[in-house]
């Protein structure tokens, strides 16, 4: 990590939610990401609120939809009322996670869960990283959901192919990779195929960890996470909350500490030059 990145992350780290269809594999993507300390069999298994996980060694909590927070036992976490909770807050001492913060979304069309459990913890996400199922990639409910994320997400978020061993021939492969990237055409910043059974039994073995899919995205990866510090850095929002038609703010360019930053009004005049939602120093 060079001075600038560290400097960067004392304000903020980019969240990076993983979402998609039930079983698409956001949990064992968090695993791979998360590396030698996986996560408890339990989030995995079992249909949960959303899971923030963060670097560190704090104890894990949940946080209730009225905003307190609860003590929460990794073992009982199926116990835990998913209506009722907002979110899960994990805590591990991971080198991803000192980069950014990753939230386990639940499924998106999941009958046995209302989707507000997940739509309002969307307001905290910087960025998606969309699981898709190969054998029946990009459903008319992956894309609905798609098509009311505000650009300044989907400019940063990433659509993997998963379960990409599942297709076993050439042209199956070629066929779903193009099917799939033309109707997303312009909605994601990459779409990357890959096993992530495969990429979790590499280990070592940099072959087999580049034909699971897994080299280029980890590579892709790092880069926006890299994007998205710096961003992150300039504001409080997450990405979410930047109505389209908005700039990213601008990094405040004050020598000294302004004394206060003012986000400016989103309903100022189009002509105004500042109608553009830049955060602006004023003393
Ligand atoms: N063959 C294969 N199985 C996968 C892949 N990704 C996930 N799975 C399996 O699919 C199941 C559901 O994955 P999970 O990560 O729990 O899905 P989630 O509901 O999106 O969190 C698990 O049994 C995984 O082992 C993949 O790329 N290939
Ligand atoms: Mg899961």
């Amino acid at each position: 990590m060079t001075d600038e990145t560290a400097a960067l992350q004392a304000s903020r780290k980019p969240r990076i939610a993983l979402m998609g269809e039930f079983s698409a594999g956001k949990s064992t993507l968090s695993n791979l990401l998360l590396g030698a300390r996986p996560l408890p069999e339990k989030v995995t298994a079992t249909r949960l609120a959303p899971v923030w996980m963060s670097y560190g060694d704090t104890a894990p909590y949940r946080v209730t939809v009225e905003g307190a927070t609860e003590p929460v036992a990794l073992e009982r976490l199926e116990s835990i009322p998913v209506q009722e909770t907002r979110v899960i807050r994990l805590f591990m001492e991971c080198d991803i996670l000192e980069l950014c913060d990753l939230i386990d979304f639940p499924g998106i069309s999941d009958p046995n869960m209302s989707s507000n459990v997940w739509e309002r913890m969307l307001p905290e996400v910087d960025a998606v990283i969309w699981c898709t199922h190969a054998t029946q990639a990009w459903r008319q409910s992956e894309a609905a959901v798609w098509d009311m994320m505000p650009d300044a997400v989907r400019d940063f978020s990433v659509l993997l192919i998963t379960r990409y061993d599942k297709l076993t021939t050439d042209k199956d492969r070629r066929r779903v990779f193009q099917r799939v990237r033309r109707e997303t055409d312009g909605q994601f910043a990459a779409t990357f195929p890959i096993s992530l059974l495969q990429a979790l039994q590499a280990g070592d073995d940099y072959e087999k960890w580049d034909a699971s899919g897994a080299g280029p995205f980890v590579t892709h990866l790092i880069d926006m996470i890299e994007k998205l510090t710096k961003v992150a850095a300039r504001t409080d929002q997450p990405l979410y909350n930047i109505a389209n038609g908005t700039k990213i703010p601008e990094p405040v360019r004050a020598t000294i500490m302004p004394r206060r930053v003012q986000r400016v009004r989103q309903d100022a005049e189009p002509d105004d030059d500042t109608s553009d939602g830049a955060v602006r120093a004023s003393s």
